[in-house]
């Protein structure tokens, strides 16, 4: 039957395209509520032919809400997602807060939705873009050949960074064109024109916060706590689909033409490759899209029972809205 929704951080990337899943995917609301911080209060977002005013978020804003879907970073999640719990709402988080809290579950629908009942303190996790993306791919195989260890390396989007992170892409690109001055805040450097090898912090292992989320999360979603992973985050200067290259290493002998039919019938997921027809998926092919498009797939030269392959995701949408979604409609 029909839920009361609430999105927090309605007015950012994430929030926007939550809404648009909601209303492209028929999701039964009989009321939604949509908060963001002081600043963006007060603002106006039409769904479906009805404007609804952006109210400001606060402790007291989740009575009768059943599913509040949060996008608004880990510090507002942390400090409101008890408060939208303990009203009685079931909270999706797209922030990394609680994804490695053992009471909360971390779901891919189309891998583990069974443990969306486990939500023990109401709060389920969405994991991280780029670790959704990979599954997508790595999940159908693993159901069939047992994956042991991956090794990664990732071309992520300016979306990852918000609607920010596009603001600059965007500006860089014009002000070079018109040789004007460049504006670097979000980025340590340049970025159009340029692949910077860091997204988030550097850890005292020198690997950074969103390399270590791909080993952690891919452990907790797959429930394989010996899978071994090494990974390469890179920001790169497209809008809106990560990309990841990968070498995924199994039990068992992985076969290209059965691992094509694997993504052929597996939902969420496509295979786009015919090497002899230049055929293989960018992020062109996925960007607004909801399937991610796995190429390039061929047997590793350097490791055993391993297939080398290519996988492209939106990160605004599979990366995060829509697989919150997608959670939402498993509740
Ligand atoms: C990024 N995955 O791409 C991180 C957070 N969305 O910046």
């Amino acid at each position: 039957e029909a839920k009361h929704i609430a999105i927090v951080g309605a007015t950012g990337a994430v929030g926007e395209e939550m809404l648009a899943c909601l209303d492209q995917r028929a999701f039964p609301i009989s009321e939604l509520t949509l908060l963001a911080s002081a600043r963006s209060a007060g603002k106006t977002i039409s769904f479906q032919g009805k404007d609804i005013i952006v109210k400001e978020l606060t402790h007291n804003s989740f009575d009768g809400v059943d599913i509040a879907l949060f996008a608004a970073g880990g510090s507002t999640s942390l400090e409101f997602a008890p408060s939208a719990a303990k009203a009685g709402a079931t909270v999706i988080d797209n922030s990394s807060a609680y994804r490695m809290d053992d009471e909360v579950p971390l779901i891919v629908p189309e891998i583990n939705p069974e443990a969306a009942q486990q939500a023990s303190k109401g709060i389920i996790a969405n994991p991280n873009c780029t670790t959704i993306i990979s599954l997508m791919a790595l999940f159908p195989l693993h159901k069939k050949y047992g994956l042991k260890s991956i090794i990664a390396s990732s071309y992520q989007a300016v979306s990852g960074s918000g609607a920010q992170g596009i603001a600059e892409l965007k500006q860089q690109c014009e002000a070079i064109a018109k040789g004007e001055e460049i504006v670097s805040e979000v980025y340590p450097t340049q970025i159009a024109f340029n692949v910077i090898p860091q997204v988030d912090v550097f850890q005292p292992d020198h690997y950074t916060k969103e390399e270590l989320k791909m080993l952690n999360e891919s452990r907790k979603i797959l429930n394989l706590p010996e899978l071994k992973v090494t990974c390469t985050c890179v920001r790169v200067p497209v809008y809106r689909s990560h990309s990841v290259s990968i070498t995924a290493a199994f039990e068992n002998e992985p076969s290209v033409e059965e691992a094509r039919g694997i993504f052929a019938n597996y939902p969420g997921v496509d295979a786009k490759d015919d090497p002899s027809n230049n055929l293989f998926p960018t992020p062109l092919d996925t960007t607004l899209k909801d399937d991610c498009l796995v190429g390039r797939i061929r047997k590793d030269k350097v490791i055993d029972k391993a297939l080398a392959l290519w996988v492209v995701g939106d990160q605004v949408r599979k990366g995060a809205a829509l697989n919150a979604v997608q959670i939402a409609e498993i509740l």
